[in-house]
């Protein structure tokens, strides 16, 4: 299938990265270094993007071009249900605050991005864009699940009231360079890597996985991610959101065996049943996507091995080992 036409050129405008610093900003500012545009990012000392005055001043002073929503307050399974107040108030704030000081300082194109978790517990799989608001959220991520949807709604809104040219994105499971290791905020894959690491340097027998090891999860390389978020902003302009995956999934345990044969460990598993499993699959449909003509590259053991690497020369900083 022909790809479909570029409607929107990159080249040449000024960028905003929000997020820069976290791991999908980071991957989205190696992609757009093939790409002859001006970067703008702010620290959080520069714009607290969940403080209204702080983010429209700044947008005064920058005017960017094109915004991409990546900042985020985002953890995995076990910060999600501790940390509710925190997931639920910094990001439907950080989407209000960007989004309308974006329409006010006159954005010529807005990127948000979602997660995999807005669609309900129990969506029929592999999940189509159609699934959202159509049943109960899992409860475990339900309060980052309600800012993202409240976000995403509202660049849809301000695309119908105003015009604007926003546009969506729902990402997978994420990971890569650039990722989080401490293990209480943690999403499963660096959690894995990490402790499986750490029980191969100390020579233990067993790596704890939180759950029953049965949840299924699809994991897309975080550069995989940045080239499909440049594809969607160059290539896609409508109200509808656009799932981005990388198309197959693995339960924790076939992933735990992956991670094990990565790090090079040999001893087993010991199953923390008293922790929770979450949705119990999460494969998004990306029939859409695919159908403009993009493709995700790089597989889940070559992925593997990227992230490891990146840990094992970063490991001091992230982890006592
Ligand atoms: O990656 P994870 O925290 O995110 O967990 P979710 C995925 C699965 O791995 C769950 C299991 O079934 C966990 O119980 N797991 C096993 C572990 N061992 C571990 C471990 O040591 N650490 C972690 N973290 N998990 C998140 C949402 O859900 O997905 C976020 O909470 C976000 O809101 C993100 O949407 C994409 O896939 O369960």
């Amino acid at each position: 299938m022909a790809e479909a036409p570029v409607t929107f050129p990159l080249a040449g405008r000024r960028i905003f990265v929000t997020g820069h610093g976290g791991m999908v900003g980071s991957a989205l500012r190696r992609r757009l270094a093939r790409v002859d545009c001006e970067i703008l990012t702010a620290t959080r000392s520069e714009a607290d993007l969940r403080r209204q005055a702080e983010t429209e001043a700044w947008f005064e002073a920058n005017r960017p071009d094109v915004v991409i929503l990546a900042a985020a307050t985002v953890g995995g399974i076990l910060a999600n249900s501790t940390r509710p107040a925190e997931f639920l108030y910094d990001n439907m704030m950080i989407a209000g605050n960007v989004l309308e000081a974006s329409r006010r300082s006159g954005a010529k194109k807005v990127l948000f991005l979602g997660s995999s978790c807005i669609y309900p517990r129990l969506s029929p799989q592999p999940i189509t864009e159609e699934a959202l608001l159509t049943g109960p959220l899992e409860p475990t991520n339900e309060w980052y699940a309600l800012a993202k949807i409240a976000g995403m709604k509202l660049g849809a809104a301000m695309r119908r009231q105003y015009g604007c040219d926003f546009v969506a994105a729902q990402p997978t499971n994420l990971y890569g360079p650039g990722d989080t290791y401490d293990l209480e905020s943690s999403h499963v894959i660096p959690a894995l890597l990490a402790k499986t690491h750490l029980a191969k340097v100390h020579g233990d027998k067993e790596v704890e996985i939180w759950g029953t090891g049965k949840p299924r999860r699809e994991f897309l390389h975080v550069d995989d991610l940045a080239d499909a978020l440049i594809f969607i902003l160059e290539h896609y302009s409508a109200e509808l959101h656009l799932n981005v995956g990388w198309g197959e999934d693995v339960s924790i345990a076939e992933l735990a065996g992956m991670v094990a044969e990565t790090v090079g460990f040999k001893g087993g598993f010991r199953y923390a049943t008293d922790k929770p499993d979450g949705m119990p699959r999460k494969l998004l449909d990306t029939t859409r996507l695919l159908n403009l003509g993009w493709r995700p590259k790089i597989g889940l053991r070559e992925g593997l091995a990227d992230a490891y690497q990146w840990f094992r020369k970063n490991s001091d900083q992230l982890i006592a080992s």
